[in-house]
């Protein structure tokens, strides 16, 4: 296996790392290389910045127990360290849905004509959880009260916030005997900072729980409430064609780039590209047009959408720009690398900041608001426009780009499965009891220059297919499905058990299932609920023959997911371990004690295969405990 094998299984990837090795352009390998040997202390999560007097650190070979200066515990930094990243995830996602639901609150208004309310369907059932009177009311009308109301689920000062009702009931009880019921969504993100504060909790237990309350509030509060705005103000998705790569970059059309996580600018942005100015204008800087394709979850938002190309995952933001095709990228928040900048300088890119939130040094910043989201998308467009005739040397796109279909939500998949005129979730539940699905599973998350870039993601998805687990994915994880040609149909001949194959078959869906952004993991919480209230399958989610996967996370906003999905029952194994092994009692607790109270618990595996077979012996262990028949074809 040569470097760039090693560094990444994608061709075009590899291809683009051929180029940036010739160039001496860094990327991300190299500077992970670069940072070898990684502090041991960071990594065993047992080095502790959290006041001045340190910092401080616990030597992990040391016979006699360590403590820092002010006398905390490897297990009370170990735990601090981990609840913060928790917090940093939560606030990240938790935010973006403050900001939809800050557009919806000014469509409502009519402060903006940039967004209409695309789903009044949704919007009804949305106020009518929310207690806001919908009959004989205008959809504006009705979304202002909204908006307000969920606006209170932020700083919520009485009582819980009102999505984690939808999960099932005996996972509510769970919640609220264990004290970790969410309250306001910012409440609990301020809790577990001052939790952790010196001189505050040192009950690595007690931290790890708030952990936990802290997630919940992001899984089944902010991150939901970003799902369901987005789909009420930008249309639910519906599966939809769309195309997946490096290769979908374009030699002779404007290529602008869109990046980050947040739907606000780029959805607008998909209509502006389609302005008969912006195209004449393309048309006379001598190009044939705007192609407009996304990097990460922006990109994840305007495929199922509109179909709009995806031109890669996180690992895949520098080799965009080191095609020389990249016109322009637009970067919102979010999973956007610092050395974008860098790489830019070496070609005639134009790097744009948008939001207020994420400005870099010597980088353009043109400032969104959603008062004015056409003019500034027109703006940024014009931007890319002007840029096309500087494009210099060598222009480099590999030819890789797949179909895919994505789109999946937990409601469309109601009528993939009973039909438009008798929506239901019964044909996946009786093929689980019946033994042709042995369960379901979730794969999410980044990539990370540790492991082969996609690897995981692709080798998991297949070994679970193989073994007729349905899986679904979101994020960077379903793009390195993609790339892959997992997310198209007729896959399932080539890589699922016969039991998946019958159902894809008859369903006319893909063996892998791509259901959204970062923020729509929160559609598998849904879904997971949904299959329980069809019953058969028991009463709670931590009955389910289920189990989740980020096989190469590296964001906090992964800490986050993997928190509520275990607090939600749901069993998780994780492609590297938290940095938490400076602690035996907090590695036991995640990974063992907790199922005992949650249903779920944590494990760490880098090996994709054996992670697979982790999660197969699980949801073997569940189809056990709810005497289902025996598999059907395995
Ligand atoms: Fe050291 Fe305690 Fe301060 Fe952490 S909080 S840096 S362990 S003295
Ligand atoms: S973009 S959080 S690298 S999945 Fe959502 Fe990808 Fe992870 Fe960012």
């Amino acid at each position: 296996m040569n470097k760039k094998e090693k560094r990444s299984i994608d061709k075009a990837s590899q291809f683009m790392l051929e180029r940036a090795e010739k160039e001496c352009i860094l990327t991300a390998w190299d500077r992970y290389e670069a940072m070898q040997p990684q502090c041991g202390f960071g990594r065993l999560g047992i080095c502790c910045r959290i006041c001045n007097m340190g910092p401080c650190r616990i030597d992990p070979f040391s016979e006699e127990e360590q403590t820092g200066i002010c006398g905390a515990t490897a297990d009370t930094i170990v735990a601090r360290n981990l609840g913060r990243m928790v917090a940093g995830g939560a606030a990240a996602h938790s935010d973006h849905g403050r900001d939809i639901t800050h557009a919806l609150l000014l469509a409502a208004e009519g402060k903006t004509d940039a967004y209409t309310i695309k789903d009044e369907v949704k919007l009804k059932k949305l106020a009518k959880e929310y207690g806001v009177k919908v009959e004989g009311r205008g959809k504006e009308e009705i979304a202002k009260e909204l908006a307000e109301k969920i606006m209170e689920e932020f700083g919520r000062q009485h009582g819980y916030i009102k999505m984690p009702f939808r999960a099932p009931k005996k996972r509510v009880k769970v919640w609220e005997e264990l004290g970790i019921m969410p309250r306001g969504i910012d409440r609990e993100i301020v809790e577990m900072m001052h939790r952790t504060h010196i001189g505050v909790d040192t009950d690595y237990k007690n931290i790890l729980m708030h952990g936990f309350r802290t997630a919940l509030s992001d899984g089944w509060g902010g991150s939901m409430v970003a799902t369901d705005l987005s789909d009420i103000l930008f249309r639910s998705p519906t599966p939809i064609l769309g195309r997946v790569n490096l290769g979908t970059l374009s030699r002779d059309e404007v290529n602008v780039v869109v990046h980050g996580h947040e739907p606000t600018l780029s959805d607008v942005v998909v209509y502006a590209a389609r302005d008969p100015e912006i195209v004449k204008l393309a048309k006379e800087k001598g190009a044939k047009g705007i192609n407009l394709v996304g990097i990460c979850c922006t990109a994840n938002e305007i495929l199922m959408r509109h179909g709009i190309p995806v031109a890669g995952n996180f690992l895949q933001q520098e080799l965009a720009i080191l095609t020389g095709a990249v016109d322009l990228m637009m970067v919102d928040v979010q999973c956007i690398m610092p050395a974008l900048s860098t790489v830019a300088s070496s070609f005639h890119t134009k790097l744009v900041t948008t939001s207020p939130k994420n400005k870099a040094p010597g980088v353009t910043h043109v400032e969104f608001r959603e008062e004015e989201a056409y003019d500034i998308a027109k703006k940024i467009l014009k931007m890319a426009i002007e840029n096309f005739p500087n494009r210099n040397g060598d222009i480099l796109i590999p030819e890789h780009n797949q179909d895919l279909v994505a789109g999946f939500t937990a409601e469309n998949i109601y009528n993939f499965l009973g039909g438009t005129y008798r929506a239901t979730y019964r044909p996946l539940n009786d093929a689980i009891i019946q033994g042709r699905l042995r369960g379901l599973a979730g794969v999410v998350g980044c990539n990370n220059p540790k492991i082969t870039h996609n690897y995981a993601h692709v080798e998991m998805a297949k070994e679970l297919i193989k073994n007729d687990v349905l899986v679904v994915v979101t994020g960077c994880s379903a793009i390195a499905d993609a790339e892959a040609e997992l997310l198209r149909p007729e896959v399932a001949f080539k890589y699922a058990g016969k039991g998946l194959q019958e159902i894809c078959e008859a369903v006319g869906i893909p063996p892998v299932l791509h259901v959204g952004s970062c923020v729509d993991n929160s559609r598998i919480l849904i879904a997971l609920t949904n299959v329980i209230l069809e019953g058969g399958l028991g009463e709670d989610i931590s009955d389910l023959p289920v189990a989740g996967a980020a096989p190469e996370w590296m964001s906090e906003k992964a800490v986050s997911i993997a928190f509520y999905f275990v607090a939600s029952g749901v069993f998780t194994v994780l492609g590297m371990p938290f940095p938490i092994l400076g602690s035996k009692n907090v590695t036991n607790f995640l990974c063992s004690e907790v199922e005992n109270i949650l249903g779920g618990k944590f494990a760490f595996e880098s090996d994709p295969i054996k992670a697979a077979h982790l999660m197969i012996e699980h949801i073997d262990k569940k189809r056990k405990a709810l005497k289902l028949r025996p598999l059907m074809y395995q």
